[in-house]
């Protein structure tokens, strides 16, 4: 057996591939898993990334100890189908219920964490793991992320001597809401922030992003911890570590929306005794690929339901840039996340996207309902209701009340808050900031049926309901959440 041990090592340093079954791989050789994931951080706010004004300093030492990924994207900008696509490997819209926010997630859907902890790990979380929902609903017993903890270091300390460990690390920064005043309070210089191009610049606006920017370091500072006590049982070298979040910034046209802001995260990953590190990826990545990266770091053959990739070739190269050429583009959707539409039942703003170096294209199935939810209908599911799809802050109100400001402003609201067209193409060599709609453009027209083909390509393939005319019932399923309502409104 030691034999076939060597000879699989040499492989997977070889070939880069790790091809070996669970029952063959010494306990040894199976690395510690930390994942920490931030929720509601968007990409690139971080120091690695070169944000001035963020202070990130584990984020950026994993990132120059491992590896840093430019291009990470959730498979949905919206909590709970996030986290249940990071914790199944797959798309949110092959999950049933949990396609949408505040929802549950069948058991008969396989999780990461309990297939590590059939094959012998020792697997918890702390504070918020799969969330919003409720898991009962869908048969489970405990939380999809594993089983609960006070924190790491009461995890740690119930751990068996030995065994090795996966950790699910679910801050709640830098979800709002947010103590106001917090960043420029503690000394963050709001002057110099770069606010998101889909922000009007207002004192207002950079005092807001100063308190998410607030929550990002005190997020960054608990990681740190946690990577300090695993250096103090002195197996730092033997974890991997990886830090990313769940979707963007709880801000207008960010979460819960397709561009940028919503769907691409900060990554980074570290594994020293198995990743070359200080490297930078230009590499496409879905958070649908971490399970089954995680099951074959662990010896385990990912279950085929899983529509992720494992990243593992990747994390074994020792190149940078474009490693995997087949990574160069990413897919993404959104069905309800609040149901603040008019219709009685509620219902939501289905759309998918696709993402290449180049472009962005989003497919609005719904375009005659109101993407950031309705301004205030009363008839809605949530009387009260207002923009429901975008969480109350200052930046929300600011937008609001400033809308006819000035041309600038008026067009930012209206890119934010008003109803969009069916089809939405980004040109990204001339508009990173994704405002600009060029579908209507003839210029464009065959770049975007060529992606809208790649689109529904690979949604069919991976089943998605609303290619098969099967999507009524995810707009169906219950809603166990609440919505933001207007300032001033009263419930009876
Ligand atoms: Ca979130």
């Amino acid at each position: 057996m030691r034999k076939w041990v060597i000879a699989c090592l040499i492989g997977l340093l070889a070939l880069g591939f790790v091809a070996c079954r669970v029952s063959e791989t010494p306990q040894s050789a199976r690395p510690n898993i930390l994942f920490a994931i931030a929720d509601d951080w968007s990409w690139p706010h971080a120091g690695a990334y070169g944000d001035l004004v963020v202070k990130t300093p584990t984020f950026d030492r994993v990132a120059r100890e491992g590896v840093l990924f430019n291009h990470a994207y959730v498979a949905s900008p919206s909590c709970t189908p996030s986290r249940a696509a990071i914790l199944t490997g797959q798309w949110h819209w092959r999950l049933e219920e949990s396609a949408n926010l505040w929802s549950t997630l069948r058991s008969e859907f396989p999780v990461y964490p309990d297939l590590l902890e059939e094959s012998g790990y020792f697997v918890g979380y702390t504070r918020k793991g799969w969330a919003p929902g409720k898991f009962e609903v869908g048969g489970r017993t405990r939380n999809p992320a594993g089983t609960a903890f006070e924190d790491f270091e009461d995890f740690l300390a119930q751990k068996p001597e030995g065994q090795p460990f996966c950790f699910w690390f679910g801050s709640t920064d830098p979800h709002r809401g947010y103590e106001e005043g917090s960043g420029l309070a503690d000394g963050i210089p709001a002057d110099s922030i770069e606010p998101n191009a889909s922000f009007p610049d207002s004192a207002e606006v950079r005092s807001d992003v100063a308190d998410y920017y607030w929550e990002v370091q005190r997020f960054d500072r608990e990681v740190g911890s946690i990577l300090e006590q695993i250096q103090a049982i002195g197996e730092l070298e033997s974890t991997l570590v990886v830090i990313t979040g769940d979707n963007g910034m709880p801000f207008p046209r960010c979460k819960a929306n397709l561009y940028d802001g919503g769907v691409r995260v900060p990554l980074v990953m570290r594994w020293p005794e198995k990743v070359v590190g200080g490297r930078v990826l230009d590499d496409f990545v879905s958070l649908t690929d971490l399970a089954p990266t995680f099951l074959e770091v662990a010896g385990l053959a990912p279950p085929a339901v899983m529509t992720g990739r494992s990243l593992v070739n990747t994390l074994l190269s020792d190149k940078e840039g474009r490693v995997d050429e087949a990574r160069d583009f990413v897919l993404f959707g959104k069905e309800r996340h609040v149901p603040v539409q008019e219709t009685p039942d509620g219902g939501g703003t289905p759309m998918r996207g696709i993402r290449t170096y180049e472009y962005l294209y989003i497919k609005n199935f719904r375009p005659d309902r109101w993407p950031a939810g309705t301004p205030n209908h009363q008839e809605a599911h949530f009387p009260g209701s207002w923009y429901g799809d975008v969480d109350n802050g200052p930046t929300k109100f600011y937008m609001v009340e400033h809308r006819e400001k000035d041309e600038q402003h008026a067009e930012l609201f209206r890119l934010a808050f008003d109803k969009r067209p069916g089809e939405e193409l980004y040109d990204l060599r001339s508009d990173p900031g994704q405002l600009k709609n060029v579908a209507a453009d003839p210029a464009y027209s065959q770049v975007k049926s060529e992606l809208e083909q790649r689109l529904m390509e690979h949604l069919s393939a991976t089943r998605d309901p609303r290619l098969l005319g099967e999507a009524d019932r995810l707009e169906q399923y219950p809603y166990y959440g609440g919505s933001p309502l207007k300032p001033g409104f009263k419930k009876d």
